[in-house]
């Protein structure tokens, strides 16, 4: 008895010790494979790439600085000069804000500035003076000179930081176009005199007040010369900021016949990495993408062109590769409008589970002025008919359609073809519409004589709706699209195509935070397969995209927050007003070595 009694009170242990057992190391596994995301059963391209981004994320990470004074030896060791006065006040301002500073975020700023080093400060004044609308700083004054749409809101950003910055004036692009292409020679010349320029002021010999604008006698105003579309067309007008060995520098592609395009539109193959977007920066640049003349809205035929070719400090909110604008965040960031982010605290929620599987988008037929003639180019247009099923159909008999050629399905490895049933993955994981047509000429209709027989006018979706899908595209318009950082800061995962810069792509890793597409959309059914499986045997991968979902938003959150922006504003303005002072050669932020 006592015996018997022992061993069952002994048993009881052992089952109670491996229920116990297993169920952590159950609890293990699952944590484990949530993590790793099964990726190693298979190997898809995608799953590399993702893997790769993630390790660049990690290092952009260690690279965060926590002190002032690493933050001004960065600095140095990368600009080759001692950081603008007022360094120290913009670093306390910026951690007092919880602000992740990493030197990288603040690359942009220089490449954007560095070309108005190779003119006299004077002349930098005078040439930033002669321009309306612009924002003018003057002890510590900032209001609004001639006006344009956005331009009090930008004043609003400006107003926040008044009181820590110098004298100056900012030209502001209220176009929606960028609009200032410096020919790639001129600005070489000017690049290559802020390299001279550079070094390390002797400690005893730096100035740290920036000069006052207020006495200054007025120059004769700069008047830049616009172009318009009468003078040619904005690709000729572009592609003189390309590199003379560029291959978009002459090159001339007036139109795509989707039925026998020309060899560049397989550009993206040479650019990605088995047939997906590997360096983001190539695949948004016109220079290296001659073949985006023709798909392109913002090349074939933009609503309004005028562009200059004179350098002067022009502020704006996106760009192309080849524009020399000065980057600021855009104006619709800053704004709280509801329009554009559904909110700034309604992000979809975090039940992924909930939402529907598909890619949803909704807009208008933006992008430029589509004719008869020239809409089969636009982007907008190409995507939509890509992800439409009765045009995908159409287009499985000969490979191509109006405004579309399918990709190489061989190539792309997709087994929705040996089903035949891309159609049914398109049916059942999208669900995109044009809200309006806009023809030209058109009468506010949203009908399209035109393009009526490709596309549905669809209701529109208020944003707050659009999260409950789990994929978000996002498409240029006119310009770079504003609903850009609600969607990452949202519970879906965006997925982008532009050729558009902004002042946040150093921070926003492509396969981290946002699924890259190409700007021929070529690998859309990849990214579809990849995601959504062939709903046969090839699983998708629901986890990757909900991590890649959470992932975004989370770094969304602590990197494009309004402060974000204002701390991005505050440095990009400190540089900007030492190179267009007088003594800017002595300028700097040298106390951390008087402390030492
Ligand atoms: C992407 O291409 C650019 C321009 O050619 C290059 O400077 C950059 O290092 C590349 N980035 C990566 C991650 O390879
Ligand atoms: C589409 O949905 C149907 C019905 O749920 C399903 O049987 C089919 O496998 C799906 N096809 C694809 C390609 O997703
Ligand atoms: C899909 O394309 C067909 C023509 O191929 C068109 O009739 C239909 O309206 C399109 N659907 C949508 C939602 O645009
Ligand atoms: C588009 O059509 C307009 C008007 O016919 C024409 O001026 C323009 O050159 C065309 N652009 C392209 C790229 O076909």
């Amino acid at each position: 008895m006592r015996l018997r009694s022992l061993s069952s009170f002994n048993l009881r242990w052992v089952v109670l010790a491996v229920t116990a057992t297993l169920f952590f190391a159950f609890s293990l596994i699952r944590l484990y494979s949530h993590r790793s995301l099964n990726y190693h059963n298979e190997n898809h391209p995608i799953n590399d790439l993702i893997t790769n981004a993630n390790a660049q994320w990690r290092s952009l990470l260690e690279q965060e600085t926590h002190t002032l004074a690493a933050a001004a030896d960065q600095y140095r060791s990368r600009r080759g000069r001692h950081p603008p006065p007022g360094f120290a006040e913009w670093f306390e301002f910026a951690k007092s804000r919880n602000a992740v500073v990493v030197e990288d975020f603040f690359d942009q700023i220089h490449h954007d500035l560095n070309p108005f080093w190779g003119f006299e400060p004077r002349e930098v004044r005078r040439r930033a003076r002669g321009y309306e609308p612009r924002i003018e700083v003057r002890n510590h004054k900032a209001k609004l000179v001639g006006d344009g749409v956005w331009t009090d809101t930008w004043l609003d950003l400006v107003k926040t930081l008044e009181k820590y910055l110098p004298d100056l004036d900012m030209p502001i692009n209220h176009m929606d176009e960028s609009r200032m292409v410096i020919p790639w020679g001129a600005v070489n010349t000017l690049i290559d005199k802020e390299q001279a320029s550079r070094g390390l002021t002797e400690t005893d010999k730096t100035v740290s007040e920036y000069m006052s604008h207020e006495k200054e006698v007025n120059q004769e105003p700069f008047e830049p010369r616009f172009l318009g579309p009468v003078d040619s067309s904005v690709w000729e007008m572009a592609r003189l900021g390309c590199a003379l060995d560029s291959p978009s520098r002459n090159s001339f592609i007036p139109q795509i016949d989707f039925a026998s395009p020309p060899l560049e539109m397989d550009n993206y193959i040479r650019l990605g990495y088995k047939g997906y977007v590997k360096n983001w920066t190539q695949t948004m640049d016109p220079c290296l993408r001659p073949e985006l003349q023709a798909l392109h809205g913002t090349f074939i035929e933009p609503v309004s062109v005028s562009t200059t070719h004179d350098a002067f400090p022009l502020f704006g909110g996106s760009k192309l590769t080849m524009n020399n604008e000065v980057l600021i965040p855009p104006a619709m960031y800053w704004a709280d409008n509801k329009l554009y982010n559904g909110g700034e605290n309604e992000h979809g929620g975090n039940d992924w589970d909930a939402k529907k599987d598909s890619f949803l988008w909704r807009g208008s037929a933006t992008g430029g002025r589509n004719k008869e003639e020239n809409w089969t180019g636009f982007q907008r247009h190409r995507l939509l008919s890509m992800l439409n099923r009765t045009s995908v159909e159409a287009a499985q008999q000969t490979r191509h359609f109006a405004n579309f050629i399918l990709p190489d399905y061989n190539y792309y490895n997709l087994a929705t073809r040996m089903e035949g049933n891309l159609p049914a993955l398109l049916e059942n994981h999208t669900d995109v519409g044009f809200v309006h047509l806009l023809c030209f000429p058109g009468d506010g209709d949203p009908h399209c004589p035109y393009t009526d027989p490709y596309f549905a006018v669809t209701p529109g979706m208020p944003m707050k709706e659009q999260y409950n899908f789990k994929y978000l595209l996002d498409l240029d318009g006119n310009s770079f699209s504003g609903r850009y950082r609600s969607f990452l800061r949202s519970t879906s995962l965006p997925i982008k195509s532009t050729i558009y810069k902004e002042w946040h792509d150093s921070r926003i890793l492509p396969w981290v935070h946002f699924v890259p597409i190409d700007p021929t959309f070529m690998d859309i059914y990849g990214i579809m397969e990849y995601f959504f499986g062939d709903g046969r045997e090839r699983k998708g991968h629901d986890s990757v995209a909900r991590k890649m979902a959470f992932d975004g938003k989370a770094w969304a959150e602590r990197v494009l927050r309004r402060e974000d922006m204002q701390i991005y504003v505050y440095r990009l303005l400190l540089e900007y007003g030492r190179l267009s002072d007088d003594r800017r050669d002595l300028l700097g932020y040298v106390q951390d070595h008087f402390d030492e």
